[in-house]
């Protein structure tokens, strides 16, 4: 037995299905030039970041998502961008729907209400798609996509033979209707 206790690195997040992360990736090795593109199973958008959690701390994490009440959310994917400060090549949208806004208010509420411990940097809603980026590409013209989302996830991060593996520890359905 270690004298430390076991930590896990959380975030929740939204988490594309398997053929928007697809559509995603090709799009990122296309644009990657000599940066990383994301790997296609690893594509999501972060809600809030938790970072090295007590491991003991998932069921009441688990308790206070599943209290989250919010719809399911249309997410316009219809604008590129870059940030030179982490040189991230990203996409989102034009204008957040009202839907994410609040799911991400309340969680961070339920959050706060729960004293967990998060990144409590305001949330600018973008998917990362090329790490390590010069810049934006010339090419490949961006084609804007729809995102329907019908759930968000707690995630584990870990790394495994020096790659960053995610794994979706639990999904939280939107509201029927
Ligand atoms: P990024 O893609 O813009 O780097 C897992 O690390 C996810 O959590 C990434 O999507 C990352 O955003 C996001 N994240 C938010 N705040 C973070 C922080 N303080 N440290 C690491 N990742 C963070």
């Amino acid at each position: 037995m270690s004298g430390a206790a076991e930590t896990v690195r959380l975030f929740f997040a939204l988490w594309p299905g398997a053929d928007l992360q697809a559509r995603l990736a090709t799009w990122a090795k296309q644009a990657a030039g000599r940066g990383r593109a994301m790997r296609r199973e690893n594509i999501h958008l972060t809600l809030a970041f938790l970072g090295d959690t007590a491991a003991s701390l998932v069921p009441e994490l688990i308790a206070l998502a599943a209290g989250v009440r919010f719809v399911s959310i249309r997410l316009p994917l219809d604008r590129i961008g870059y940030w030179k400060h982490n040189r991230i090549i990203w996409c989102g949208a034009e204008q957040d729907p009202p839907a994410l806004s609040a799911l991400v208010s309340e969680l961070r509420a339920r959050l706060d209400s729960g004293g967990i411990v998060y990144d409590r940097k305001p949330f600018v809603s973008h998917v990362t798609l090329v790490r390590n980026a010069a810049g934006l590409p010339a090419a490949p013209a961006w084609v804007p996509l729809v995102w329907e989302a019908a759930d968000f996830v707690l995630v584990g991060s870990t790394r495994v033979e020096g790659r960053v593996t995610y794994q979706v520890t639990k999904r939280f359905p939107a509201a029927a209707g």
